[in-house]
């Protein structure tokens, strides 16, 4: 069994819808923010982040990305990768590393932006920069998209979560996908996966 260490509105998202695509046998470990030395959470990922994620065989992995292609690469018979070596394959790696450092990236400068300069008085600076970069990054991915409703087409992979995850990250996430219409569609279609809507009021509570 997989424990996946969890928390609301985080990067265990994409991993948990894999999870769910997977049929694969696993628990939420969840874990409290501001607690994560307490409760001996750094022993399991030494920057206190969410996500990690405990292998069958005890192993512990971190970072989001590196956990859904394992994921993927685990389970073939669901097939959330094209072949090994193909060109498709080699597209889900290009955006989904581009996600990590462009996206995620800008999502942590946005909320904890504190953390990115020395100076307090440059928090919203730092902020500022973040919408802009994240925006524009947003863009790029727009452009990329083609007629869908995935990112490889008719084809579901691991990229695609991992857009939606970071799309309702966004401050405005309705406004995110009316200027983006090509994300938009792919947003929709992965929410109306059974794996997606399982999990999703986990993370999104209703009311
Ligand atoms: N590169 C890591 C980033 C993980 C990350 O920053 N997670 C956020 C939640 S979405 C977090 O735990 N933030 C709290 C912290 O950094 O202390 C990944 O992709 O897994």
């Amino acid at each position: 069994m997989y424990q996946l260490y969890w928390a609301q509105e985080t990067g265990a998202m994409a991993p948990q819808i894999l999870l769910e695509e997977a049929g694969a046998d696993y628990q939420r470990v969840i874990v409290e923010a501001g607690m994560e030395e307490k409760t001996g959470y750094l022993a399991i990922n030494p920057r206190g982040q969410i996500p990690a994620i405990m292998l069958p065989d005890g192993t512990i992995m971190t970072e989001s990305a590196a956990i859904a292609l394992h994921i993927a690469d685990s389970h073939p018979e669901s097939k959330l990768l094209p072949a090994t070596g193909s060109t498709e394959r080699a597209q889900v790696y290009r955006w989904l590393f581009y996600a990590v450092a462009n996206l995620y990236e800008t999502d942590l400068r946005l909320y904890d932006s504190e953390r990115f300069t020395t100076n307090p008085d440059c928090a919203d600076s730092v902020k500022r920069q973040a919408r802009k970069d994240m925006d524009r990054a947003f863009e790029l991915i727009e452009q990329q998209l083609g007629d869908g409703p995935y990112l490889l087409g008719e084809q579901y992979s691991v990229i695609d979560p991992y857009l939606l995850m970071l799309a309702y990250w966004h401050e405005q996430p309705s406004e995110l996908l009316a200027r983006n219409p090509r994300l938009k569609r792919l947003c929709e279609t992965v929410q109306q996966r059974p794996a997606v809507q399982r999990i999703w009021s986990q993370h999104y509570p209703v009311g």
